[in-house]
């Protein structure tokens, strides 16, 4: 099993850095297609079956999936572990299947475990509980696929845009680091450091709470109109911020995906018309 985990993540890896859809840290869409994009997943392996139903990318050569944090999280945690790199695996599975349509941007919780830092979640500290798991679950091997796992999280993009506005990504800095954000982190090689406290992929993943006037100014530094954003819990699957911030969220029975036509502009109340209950989704 090792083997094969190693494998799974080096070639995932592999698809990450050689997609033609990215230039430096971002994935540009094209400019036609359907958009679905998921939130924060935690594990939560139902919604997930709901979502790839939902994208039904076999069918839909031209549907592009965008997942964020998978990890840590999730219903079966014997013994206080994490067993959520179980629905990682199969979510890279079906990015090795449909290489360019499924991206999972990088999200904090990617962040603690490639710099091996402490994450709460739920008043738990998820690193632990998480290496934990894998630990009990590749024994000798531990160590190896760690690391693995590691190296594929540093290579995912930061985010996804559209030619028609649309931003998607974990999150976006925090006010107090909107002016002074370091952009050329979108152009250029990520290093682990990069995901340290303070660094800008760290700042960019584990911003919370934004005004009006900070998003304005970091959507027109982007060049964009609206931000599609995951990591703040909502409780009702989503919520509208200001005037050009939408929250989704997919880790609990109230979750949602929004779904969009890559080629139409959309108003924010028009993307809100675009979320979908992810309980409504047969499966
Ligand atoms: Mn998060």
């Amino acid at each position: 099993m090792a083997q094969k985990t190693i494998d799974l993540c080096n070639k995932a890896a592999e698809l990450n850095y050689s997609d033609k859809l990215r230039h430096g840290n971002i994935i540009e869409l094209p400019s036609e297609g359907r958009l679905v994009v998921s939130g924060d997943l935690h594990g939560h392996r139902k919604n997930f079956k709901r979502i790839a139903a939902f994208a039904d990318l076999a069918n839909n050569p031209d549907t592009y999936l965008v997942f964020q944090e998978i990890l840590h999280g999730g219903k079966d945690e014997p013994h206080s572990g994490c067993l959520s790199f179980l629905l990682f695996f199969d979510i890279l599975k079906l990015k090795l299947k449909f290489p360019e349509q499924v991206q999972l941007v990088m999200g904090n919780h990617d962040t603690a475990i490639v710099t091996d830092s402490d994450v709460m979640k739920g008043g738990k500290e998820m690193n632990e509980a998480f290496k934990y798991s894998l630990r009990q679950c590749f024994e000798d091997d531990f160590e190896e696929v760690n690391e693995t796992i590691k190296e594929y999280l540093l290579s995912q993009p930061l985010a996804v845009k559209t030619t028609s506005g649309i931003w998607v990504s974990h999150s976006i800095p925090g006010d107090q680091h909107i002016s002074d954000f370091d952009h050329e982190v979108f152009d250029r090689e990520l290093f682990p450091d990069d995901l340290l406290r303070g660094e800008p992929a760290y700042l960019l993943t584990w911003g919370r709470r934004h005004s009006q006037e900070k998003q304005d100014e970091f959507a027109k530094a982007l060049g964009i109109k609206i931000f599609i954003l995951g990591h703040q819990k909502q409780d009702t699957g989503f919520s509208k911020i200001g005037e050009n911030l939408i929250i989704l969220t997919s880790e609990h029975n109230h979750g949602c995906l929004m779904a969009l036509d890559i080629a139409r502009c959309y108003t924010i109340d028009e993307l809100i018309e675009c979320i979908v209950p992810l309980a409504s989704v047969e499966v």
